[in-house]
């Protein structure tokens, strides 16, 4: 129940507590960050999270969300139910505060660990305020409650229903029009927070029920190990999961790791269910904490002494998949910036780092055969990055991955500025001459490549610039590889792959942004990576010559054909086309199409490339069929 004061002074918090939500009509921004379909989403989470908050109390077991056909959201729950009685003084019912007035629902939380009030914790009320309706059921005291309300305002009080058995609390609403640029929602976005708090919070289901009445259901025992064998489950690991927990007054720690066999680091940290793509004081803790047990471990089995002076964090982290958890009460949270993306609590450092460095001690002390591997692995990490430091030294001081001599194969353009400059990575010598022939050379580089290209999935640096197709392309692009990547010396801002419509091009496409996904990733963090679309069809039609992209576009230019003779040439490849075609479809940004490689979810992408470049053959010629045009790829 809402804390009320028993004497009649008002102090100024009671009097926030009461204000209304002309506010947050006027300025949707300031509560909900923007109104965008980022905003749109932060509604649906808004009210998710207050039954997440339910049942990280312990009250509730079981969350529905349904998007109906009418573009409304449901959010159910089995807790308590918002409680219904009437407020003393006022006469108004707990439900119409919490829904009616700014800042009334943080009132009577009583679990320490809330995620609504975290984050983005603005509450119902501000959900709302920004619905063309909205309408609360609560199944509570024997009965069912039910208040409706438009834009805000409630249409009557809380109406008393019929009575049942059992407790909870829906939602139903809809966001409003004048409010939102759009008011679509993005199903895969709703799954994928879904999900997430799925894995977060062990043993407490969700199901997702589509406009088309399918539903989904999500639901982790495991928690966070979930996630990590989830992660890793197209990938040889090394060991099983390792899950540990630690719990105090101020903070609660759990850490799930696993080892697989390839080299990328990923490693996810959360607080409060809130994700911290910055990482901050927790991941720091995890990160020495690890160090620390590895090195210890690695004295104690006595490595080599060359290995044993030059260990570093990174090494301890080659191909370790993590999910570090912290809940902090509320109150006490700090983020680094007003993003909130960031942890700054400085006790979670150490709390972190003491949990990580025992529980790998005793771990390591009761599964030797476990540890044994992963010393290997951070041994050999240890070894190659030496070596490859080694071998990048003797390059460098020939100067050659500085760009003081550029490639043979390179046909530079002369603008110098990089914002203005593309080089076309072509496959094959004689596309690479069509193009060449094609380019406007006053800006357009062009590099040929040859058909067999290093698979960089699982390779170190030192082998990398040793493949010397790959080490012109390094020299070309004048950015440097691996620690030494200097973006700001690259001389490109438009690298653009261009590879025949073929699954041979697809693949040669695939080991390219392989390569700058596991190798250079600030190229396409920055959005400098682009995939050239070449035509697929000519279509003469008398005099006239047009180009389809995909099949669709060819049925439709024939059905305009009305009668004229259409001659149709289906490209087998770039080579097909001389260098007036390819100028016209695939090089001039006037009529050419260029997909820009972006990853929104490494997770997901680094999933992608493990079944596009691991070593199940038969799984990924599947996926390079059904995939072959990138046409569904999420990059
Ligand atoms: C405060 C007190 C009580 C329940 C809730 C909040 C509550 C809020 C929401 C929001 C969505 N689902 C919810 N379920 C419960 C109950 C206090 C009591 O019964 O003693």
């Amino acid at each position: 129940m809402p804390t009320q004061k028993s004497t009649s002074t008002y102090t100024a918090k009671d009097i926030q507590v009461l204000e209304g939500l002309e506010p947050v009509r006027k300025r949707p921004g300031m509560f909900i960050g923007s109104t965008d379909a980022r905003g749109l989403h932060h509604l649906l989470t808004e009210i998710l999270d207050n039954s997440v908050d339910e049942a990280l109390a312990g009250h509730a077991t079981e969350i529905w969300t349904v998007i109906n056909p009418d573009n409304s959201v449901s959010i159910k729950d089995n807790g308590r139910g918002i409680p219904v009685d009437k407020h003393p003084k006022t006469g108004t019912s707990a439900l119409e505060l919490t829904m009616t007035k700014l800042h009334a629902g943080g009132k009577f939380g009583d679990t320490a660990y809330k995620v609504s009030g975290g984050l983005h914790g603005v509450g119902a009320s501000v959900v709302n305020a920004l619905s063309e309706w909205l309408e609360v059921e609560v199944w509570r005291d024997n009965f069912a409650w039910i208040q409706r309300y438009k834009k805000g305002k409630p249409e009557g009080p809380v109406k008393k229903g019929e009575a049942i058995t059992g407790t909870g609390t829906k939602t139903t609403f809809l966001p409003d029009k004048e409010v939102f640029t759009t008011t679509e929602w993005n199903l895969k976005t709703i799954e994928d927070s879904i999900r997430n708090r799925a894995y977060l919070i062990a043993g407490l289901k969700f199901n997702l029920t589509h406009p088309d009445g399918i539903t989904k259901t999500f639901y982790f025992e495991g928690g966070i190990k979930s996630l990590v064998a989830h992660i890793n489950r197209d990938k040889e690991t090394l060991n099983s999961v390792i899950y540990l927990k630690k719990d105090s007054e101020a903070i609660s720690a759990e850490v799930a790791l696993q080892y697989n066999d390839g080299i990328q680091e990923l490693v996810d940290s959360f607080v409060n269910v809130i994700k911290t793509p910055d990482g901050g004081t927790h991941l720091t803790g995890f990160r020495i904490g690890l160090t620390r047990a590895i090195t210890d471990y690695a004295k104690k089995i006595g490595l080599p002494k060359e290995v044993l002076d030059s260990i570093t964090g990174e090494d301890t982290r080659e191909g370790l998949t993590a999910a570090i958890f912290v809940k902090i009460p509320t109150n006490s949270i700090q983020f680094e910036s007003q993003t909130k993306t960031k942890l700054n609590n400085p006790e979670a450092q150490g709390f972190v780092a003491q949990l990580v460095n025992q529980g790998l001690n005793t771990y390591f002390e009761e599964n030797p055969g476990e540890a044994r591997r992963v010393l290997e692995k951070v041994t050999l990490a240890t070894r190659a990055r030496l070596a490859a430091r080694a071998a990048k030294d003797a390059v460098l001081r020939k100067g050659a991955l500085e760009g003081s001599s550029l490639p043979g194969k390179l046909s530079d353009c002369s603008e110098k500025d990089a914002s203005l400059s593309e080089i076309y990575l072509v496959e094959g010598d004689s596309a690479g001459g069509t193009a060449k022939g094609a380019r406007d050379r006053r800006y357009q580089a062009i590099l040929p490549i040859g058909g067999k290209i290093l698979n960089t999935e699982r390779a170190h640096l030192d082998k990398i610039i040793k493949f010397e197709e790959l080490k012109d392309l390094i020299i070309a692009l004048g950015a440097g590889i691996g620690d030494s990547t200097n973006i700001d010396k690259l001389r490109y801002h438009r690298i653009i792959i261009m590879t025949d419509a073929d699954v041979d091009g697809s693949h040669i496409a695939t080991l390219l942004i392989t390569f700058f996904y596991r190798h250079l990733p600030q190229i396409i963090q920055n959005g400098y990576l682009y995939i050239a679309l070449p035509p697929l069809y000519k279509i003469q039609l008398g005099k006239e010559i047009k180009y389809a992209y995909n099949d669709e576009e060819k049925d439709g230019i024939l059905k305009l054909a009305n009668g004229q003779r259409a001659v149709l040439q289906r490209y087998k490849g770039l080579g097909e086309m001389n260098a007036d075609q390819l100028r016209d479809t695939t090089m001039d940004p006037e009529t050419r199409t260029l997909k820009q490689v972006t990853i929104d979810n490494a997770e997901e992408a680094d999933n992608v490339f493990t079944t596009l470049m691991g070593e199940d053959v038969p799984q990924r010629k599947k996926f390079i069929q059904t995939y072959a045009q990138f046409a569904s790829l999420d990059i």
